[in-house]
């Protein structure tokens, strides 16, 4: 890694959000790739601060701490993650599922789909199963549901049940992900489509609007 990268990496699990601002711009006026910065630099750090909390380093004012600095960073990153496309390339409601407030990672996914060109409707985090119904009725082609919990990720099955029992046409896709979930338990769930990180997810989604 090199030292600015790395340098953002202790910004960011540190939770010091002027040397992330800092470091992001001047990692991008050398001419790093905005991807490298995330892939390298950013995400690593959050694995870390989970690290760290696991082994009771850290606990949860820290992981707080260190995710306002990582949005921090992701919001200077977002303008240099777009393809610069005009015409949208579909509707994509996106939200973490209920009981689950963690929303970085959903917050990457919908940047990473809005910079391929899909109109975004970010529902948030904690979202439970209605609003991606009325978001489906309001015309989102595919409804993204993000989990981070062992926990929360059963809450999925809710969202793909109401879906199924609100009647829409076949051609509303669900898309799940989140670091708890796998392929098959995407599959099991009755889900269209599972994505292991953002830019998978921005594959699958144009996959599915093929
Ligand atoms: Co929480 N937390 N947390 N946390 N937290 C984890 C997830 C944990 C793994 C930490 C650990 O123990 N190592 C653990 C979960 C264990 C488990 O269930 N397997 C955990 C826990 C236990 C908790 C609490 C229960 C702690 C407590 O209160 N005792 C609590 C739960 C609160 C709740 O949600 N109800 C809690 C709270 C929090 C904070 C609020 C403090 C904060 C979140 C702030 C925020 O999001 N605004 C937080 C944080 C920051 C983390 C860690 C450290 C970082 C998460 C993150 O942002 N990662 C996390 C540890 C870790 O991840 N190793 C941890 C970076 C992000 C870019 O990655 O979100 O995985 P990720 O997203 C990836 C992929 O998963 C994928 O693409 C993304 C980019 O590549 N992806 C998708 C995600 N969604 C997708 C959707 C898709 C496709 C791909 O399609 C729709």
């Amino acid at each position: 890694m090199n030292a600015t990268l790395n340098e953002l990496f202790e910004g960011v699990v540190n939770g010091q959000n002027e040397i992330v601002q800092q470091k992001v711009h001047e990692a991008l006026r050398s001419g790093v790739d905005p991807v490298v910065i995330l892939n390298e630099g950013m995400i690593p750090a959050m694995a870390e601060v989970g690290r760290r909390f696991e082994e009771g380093e850290f606990f949860v004012p820290e992981m707080l701490v260190a995710a306002r600095a990582m949005q921090c960073g992701l919001g200077l990153l977002k303008p240099h993650l777009q393809e610069g496309e005009v015409k949208s390339r579909g509707k994509v409601a996106i939200g973490t599922v209920k009981g689950d407030l963690h929303d970085i990672g959903k917050n990457l996914v919908a940047m990473m789909l809005e910079g391929s060109g899909f109109e975004i409707q970010d529902l948030g985090n904690d979202v439970p199963p209605e609003k991606f119904v009325e978001a489906a009725r309001s015309g989102a082609n595919i409804i993204a549901i993000s989990a981070l919990l062992s926990t929360t990720m059963i809450n999925m099955k809710d969202v793909i049940e109401a879906l199924d029992r609100a009647d829409l046409p076949n051609t509303v896709k669900v898309i799940v992900g989140g670091a708890p979930l796998t392929e098959g338990y995407a599959k099991s769930i009755g889900a269209d489509g599972y994505a292991p990180d953002a830019s998978q997810a921005v594959s699958i989604t144009k996959t599915l609007l093929a």
